[in-house]
């Protein structure tokens, strides 16, 4: 996913100014050589100050940092919880689910996914919900990729 970012910036190249109180005509200006207004398209608002100001707006595109949602073992929660967990919070297959439950049991952490900061915090939030609930001391964290 790309997070658009506006830049609003000002281009100095396009400012110039207009003199007082003369009427606009490219044609009368002394100096060929200084700026002048886009043809057709009068300087100033009208306001009599005569300065253009052009502003660019740049897209930047940014990727968000991503966050390993990840569970870890302990000797009491049951493997079938677990099991569970992945199931509803991280759309796990049974299979899937089984395989990484059966590798934190083992290993004692295991990955259940790579999720945007809001959606890592709020999967830990429901899974830590959900065992404190159910009285299981399951552990789930999270830690930025790099
Ligand atoms: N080790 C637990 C048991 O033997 C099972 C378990 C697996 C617990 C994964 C937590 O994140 C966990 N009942």
């Amino acid at each position: 996913m790309l997070l658009p970012c506006l830049v609003p910036s000002i281009s100095l190249r396009n400012v110039y100014l207009k003199p007082m109180n003369t009427p606009h005509d490219p044609a009368s200006m002394s100096d060929p050589n200084l700026p002048g207004p886009p043809a057709g398209n009068p300087p100033g608002d009208g306001d009599g100050i005569g300065i253009d100001i052009v502003t660019q707006t740049r897209v930047r595109t940014k990727k968000p940092s991503l966050y390993r949602v990840l569970l870890l073992n302990d000797d009491y929660t049951p493997m079938e919880f677990v099991v569970y967990i992945l199931e509803r919070y991280f759309n796990r297959s049974r299979e899937q689910a089984t395989r990484i439950m059966l590798h934190v049991h083992q290993k004692g952490v295991g990955l259940c996914g790579v999720y945007t900061y809001e959606v890592a915090e709020t999967k830990v939030a429901q899974v830590l919900d959900l065992a404190k609930r159910h009285e299981h001391p399951l552990q789930c964290v999270m830690e930025k990729e790099d």
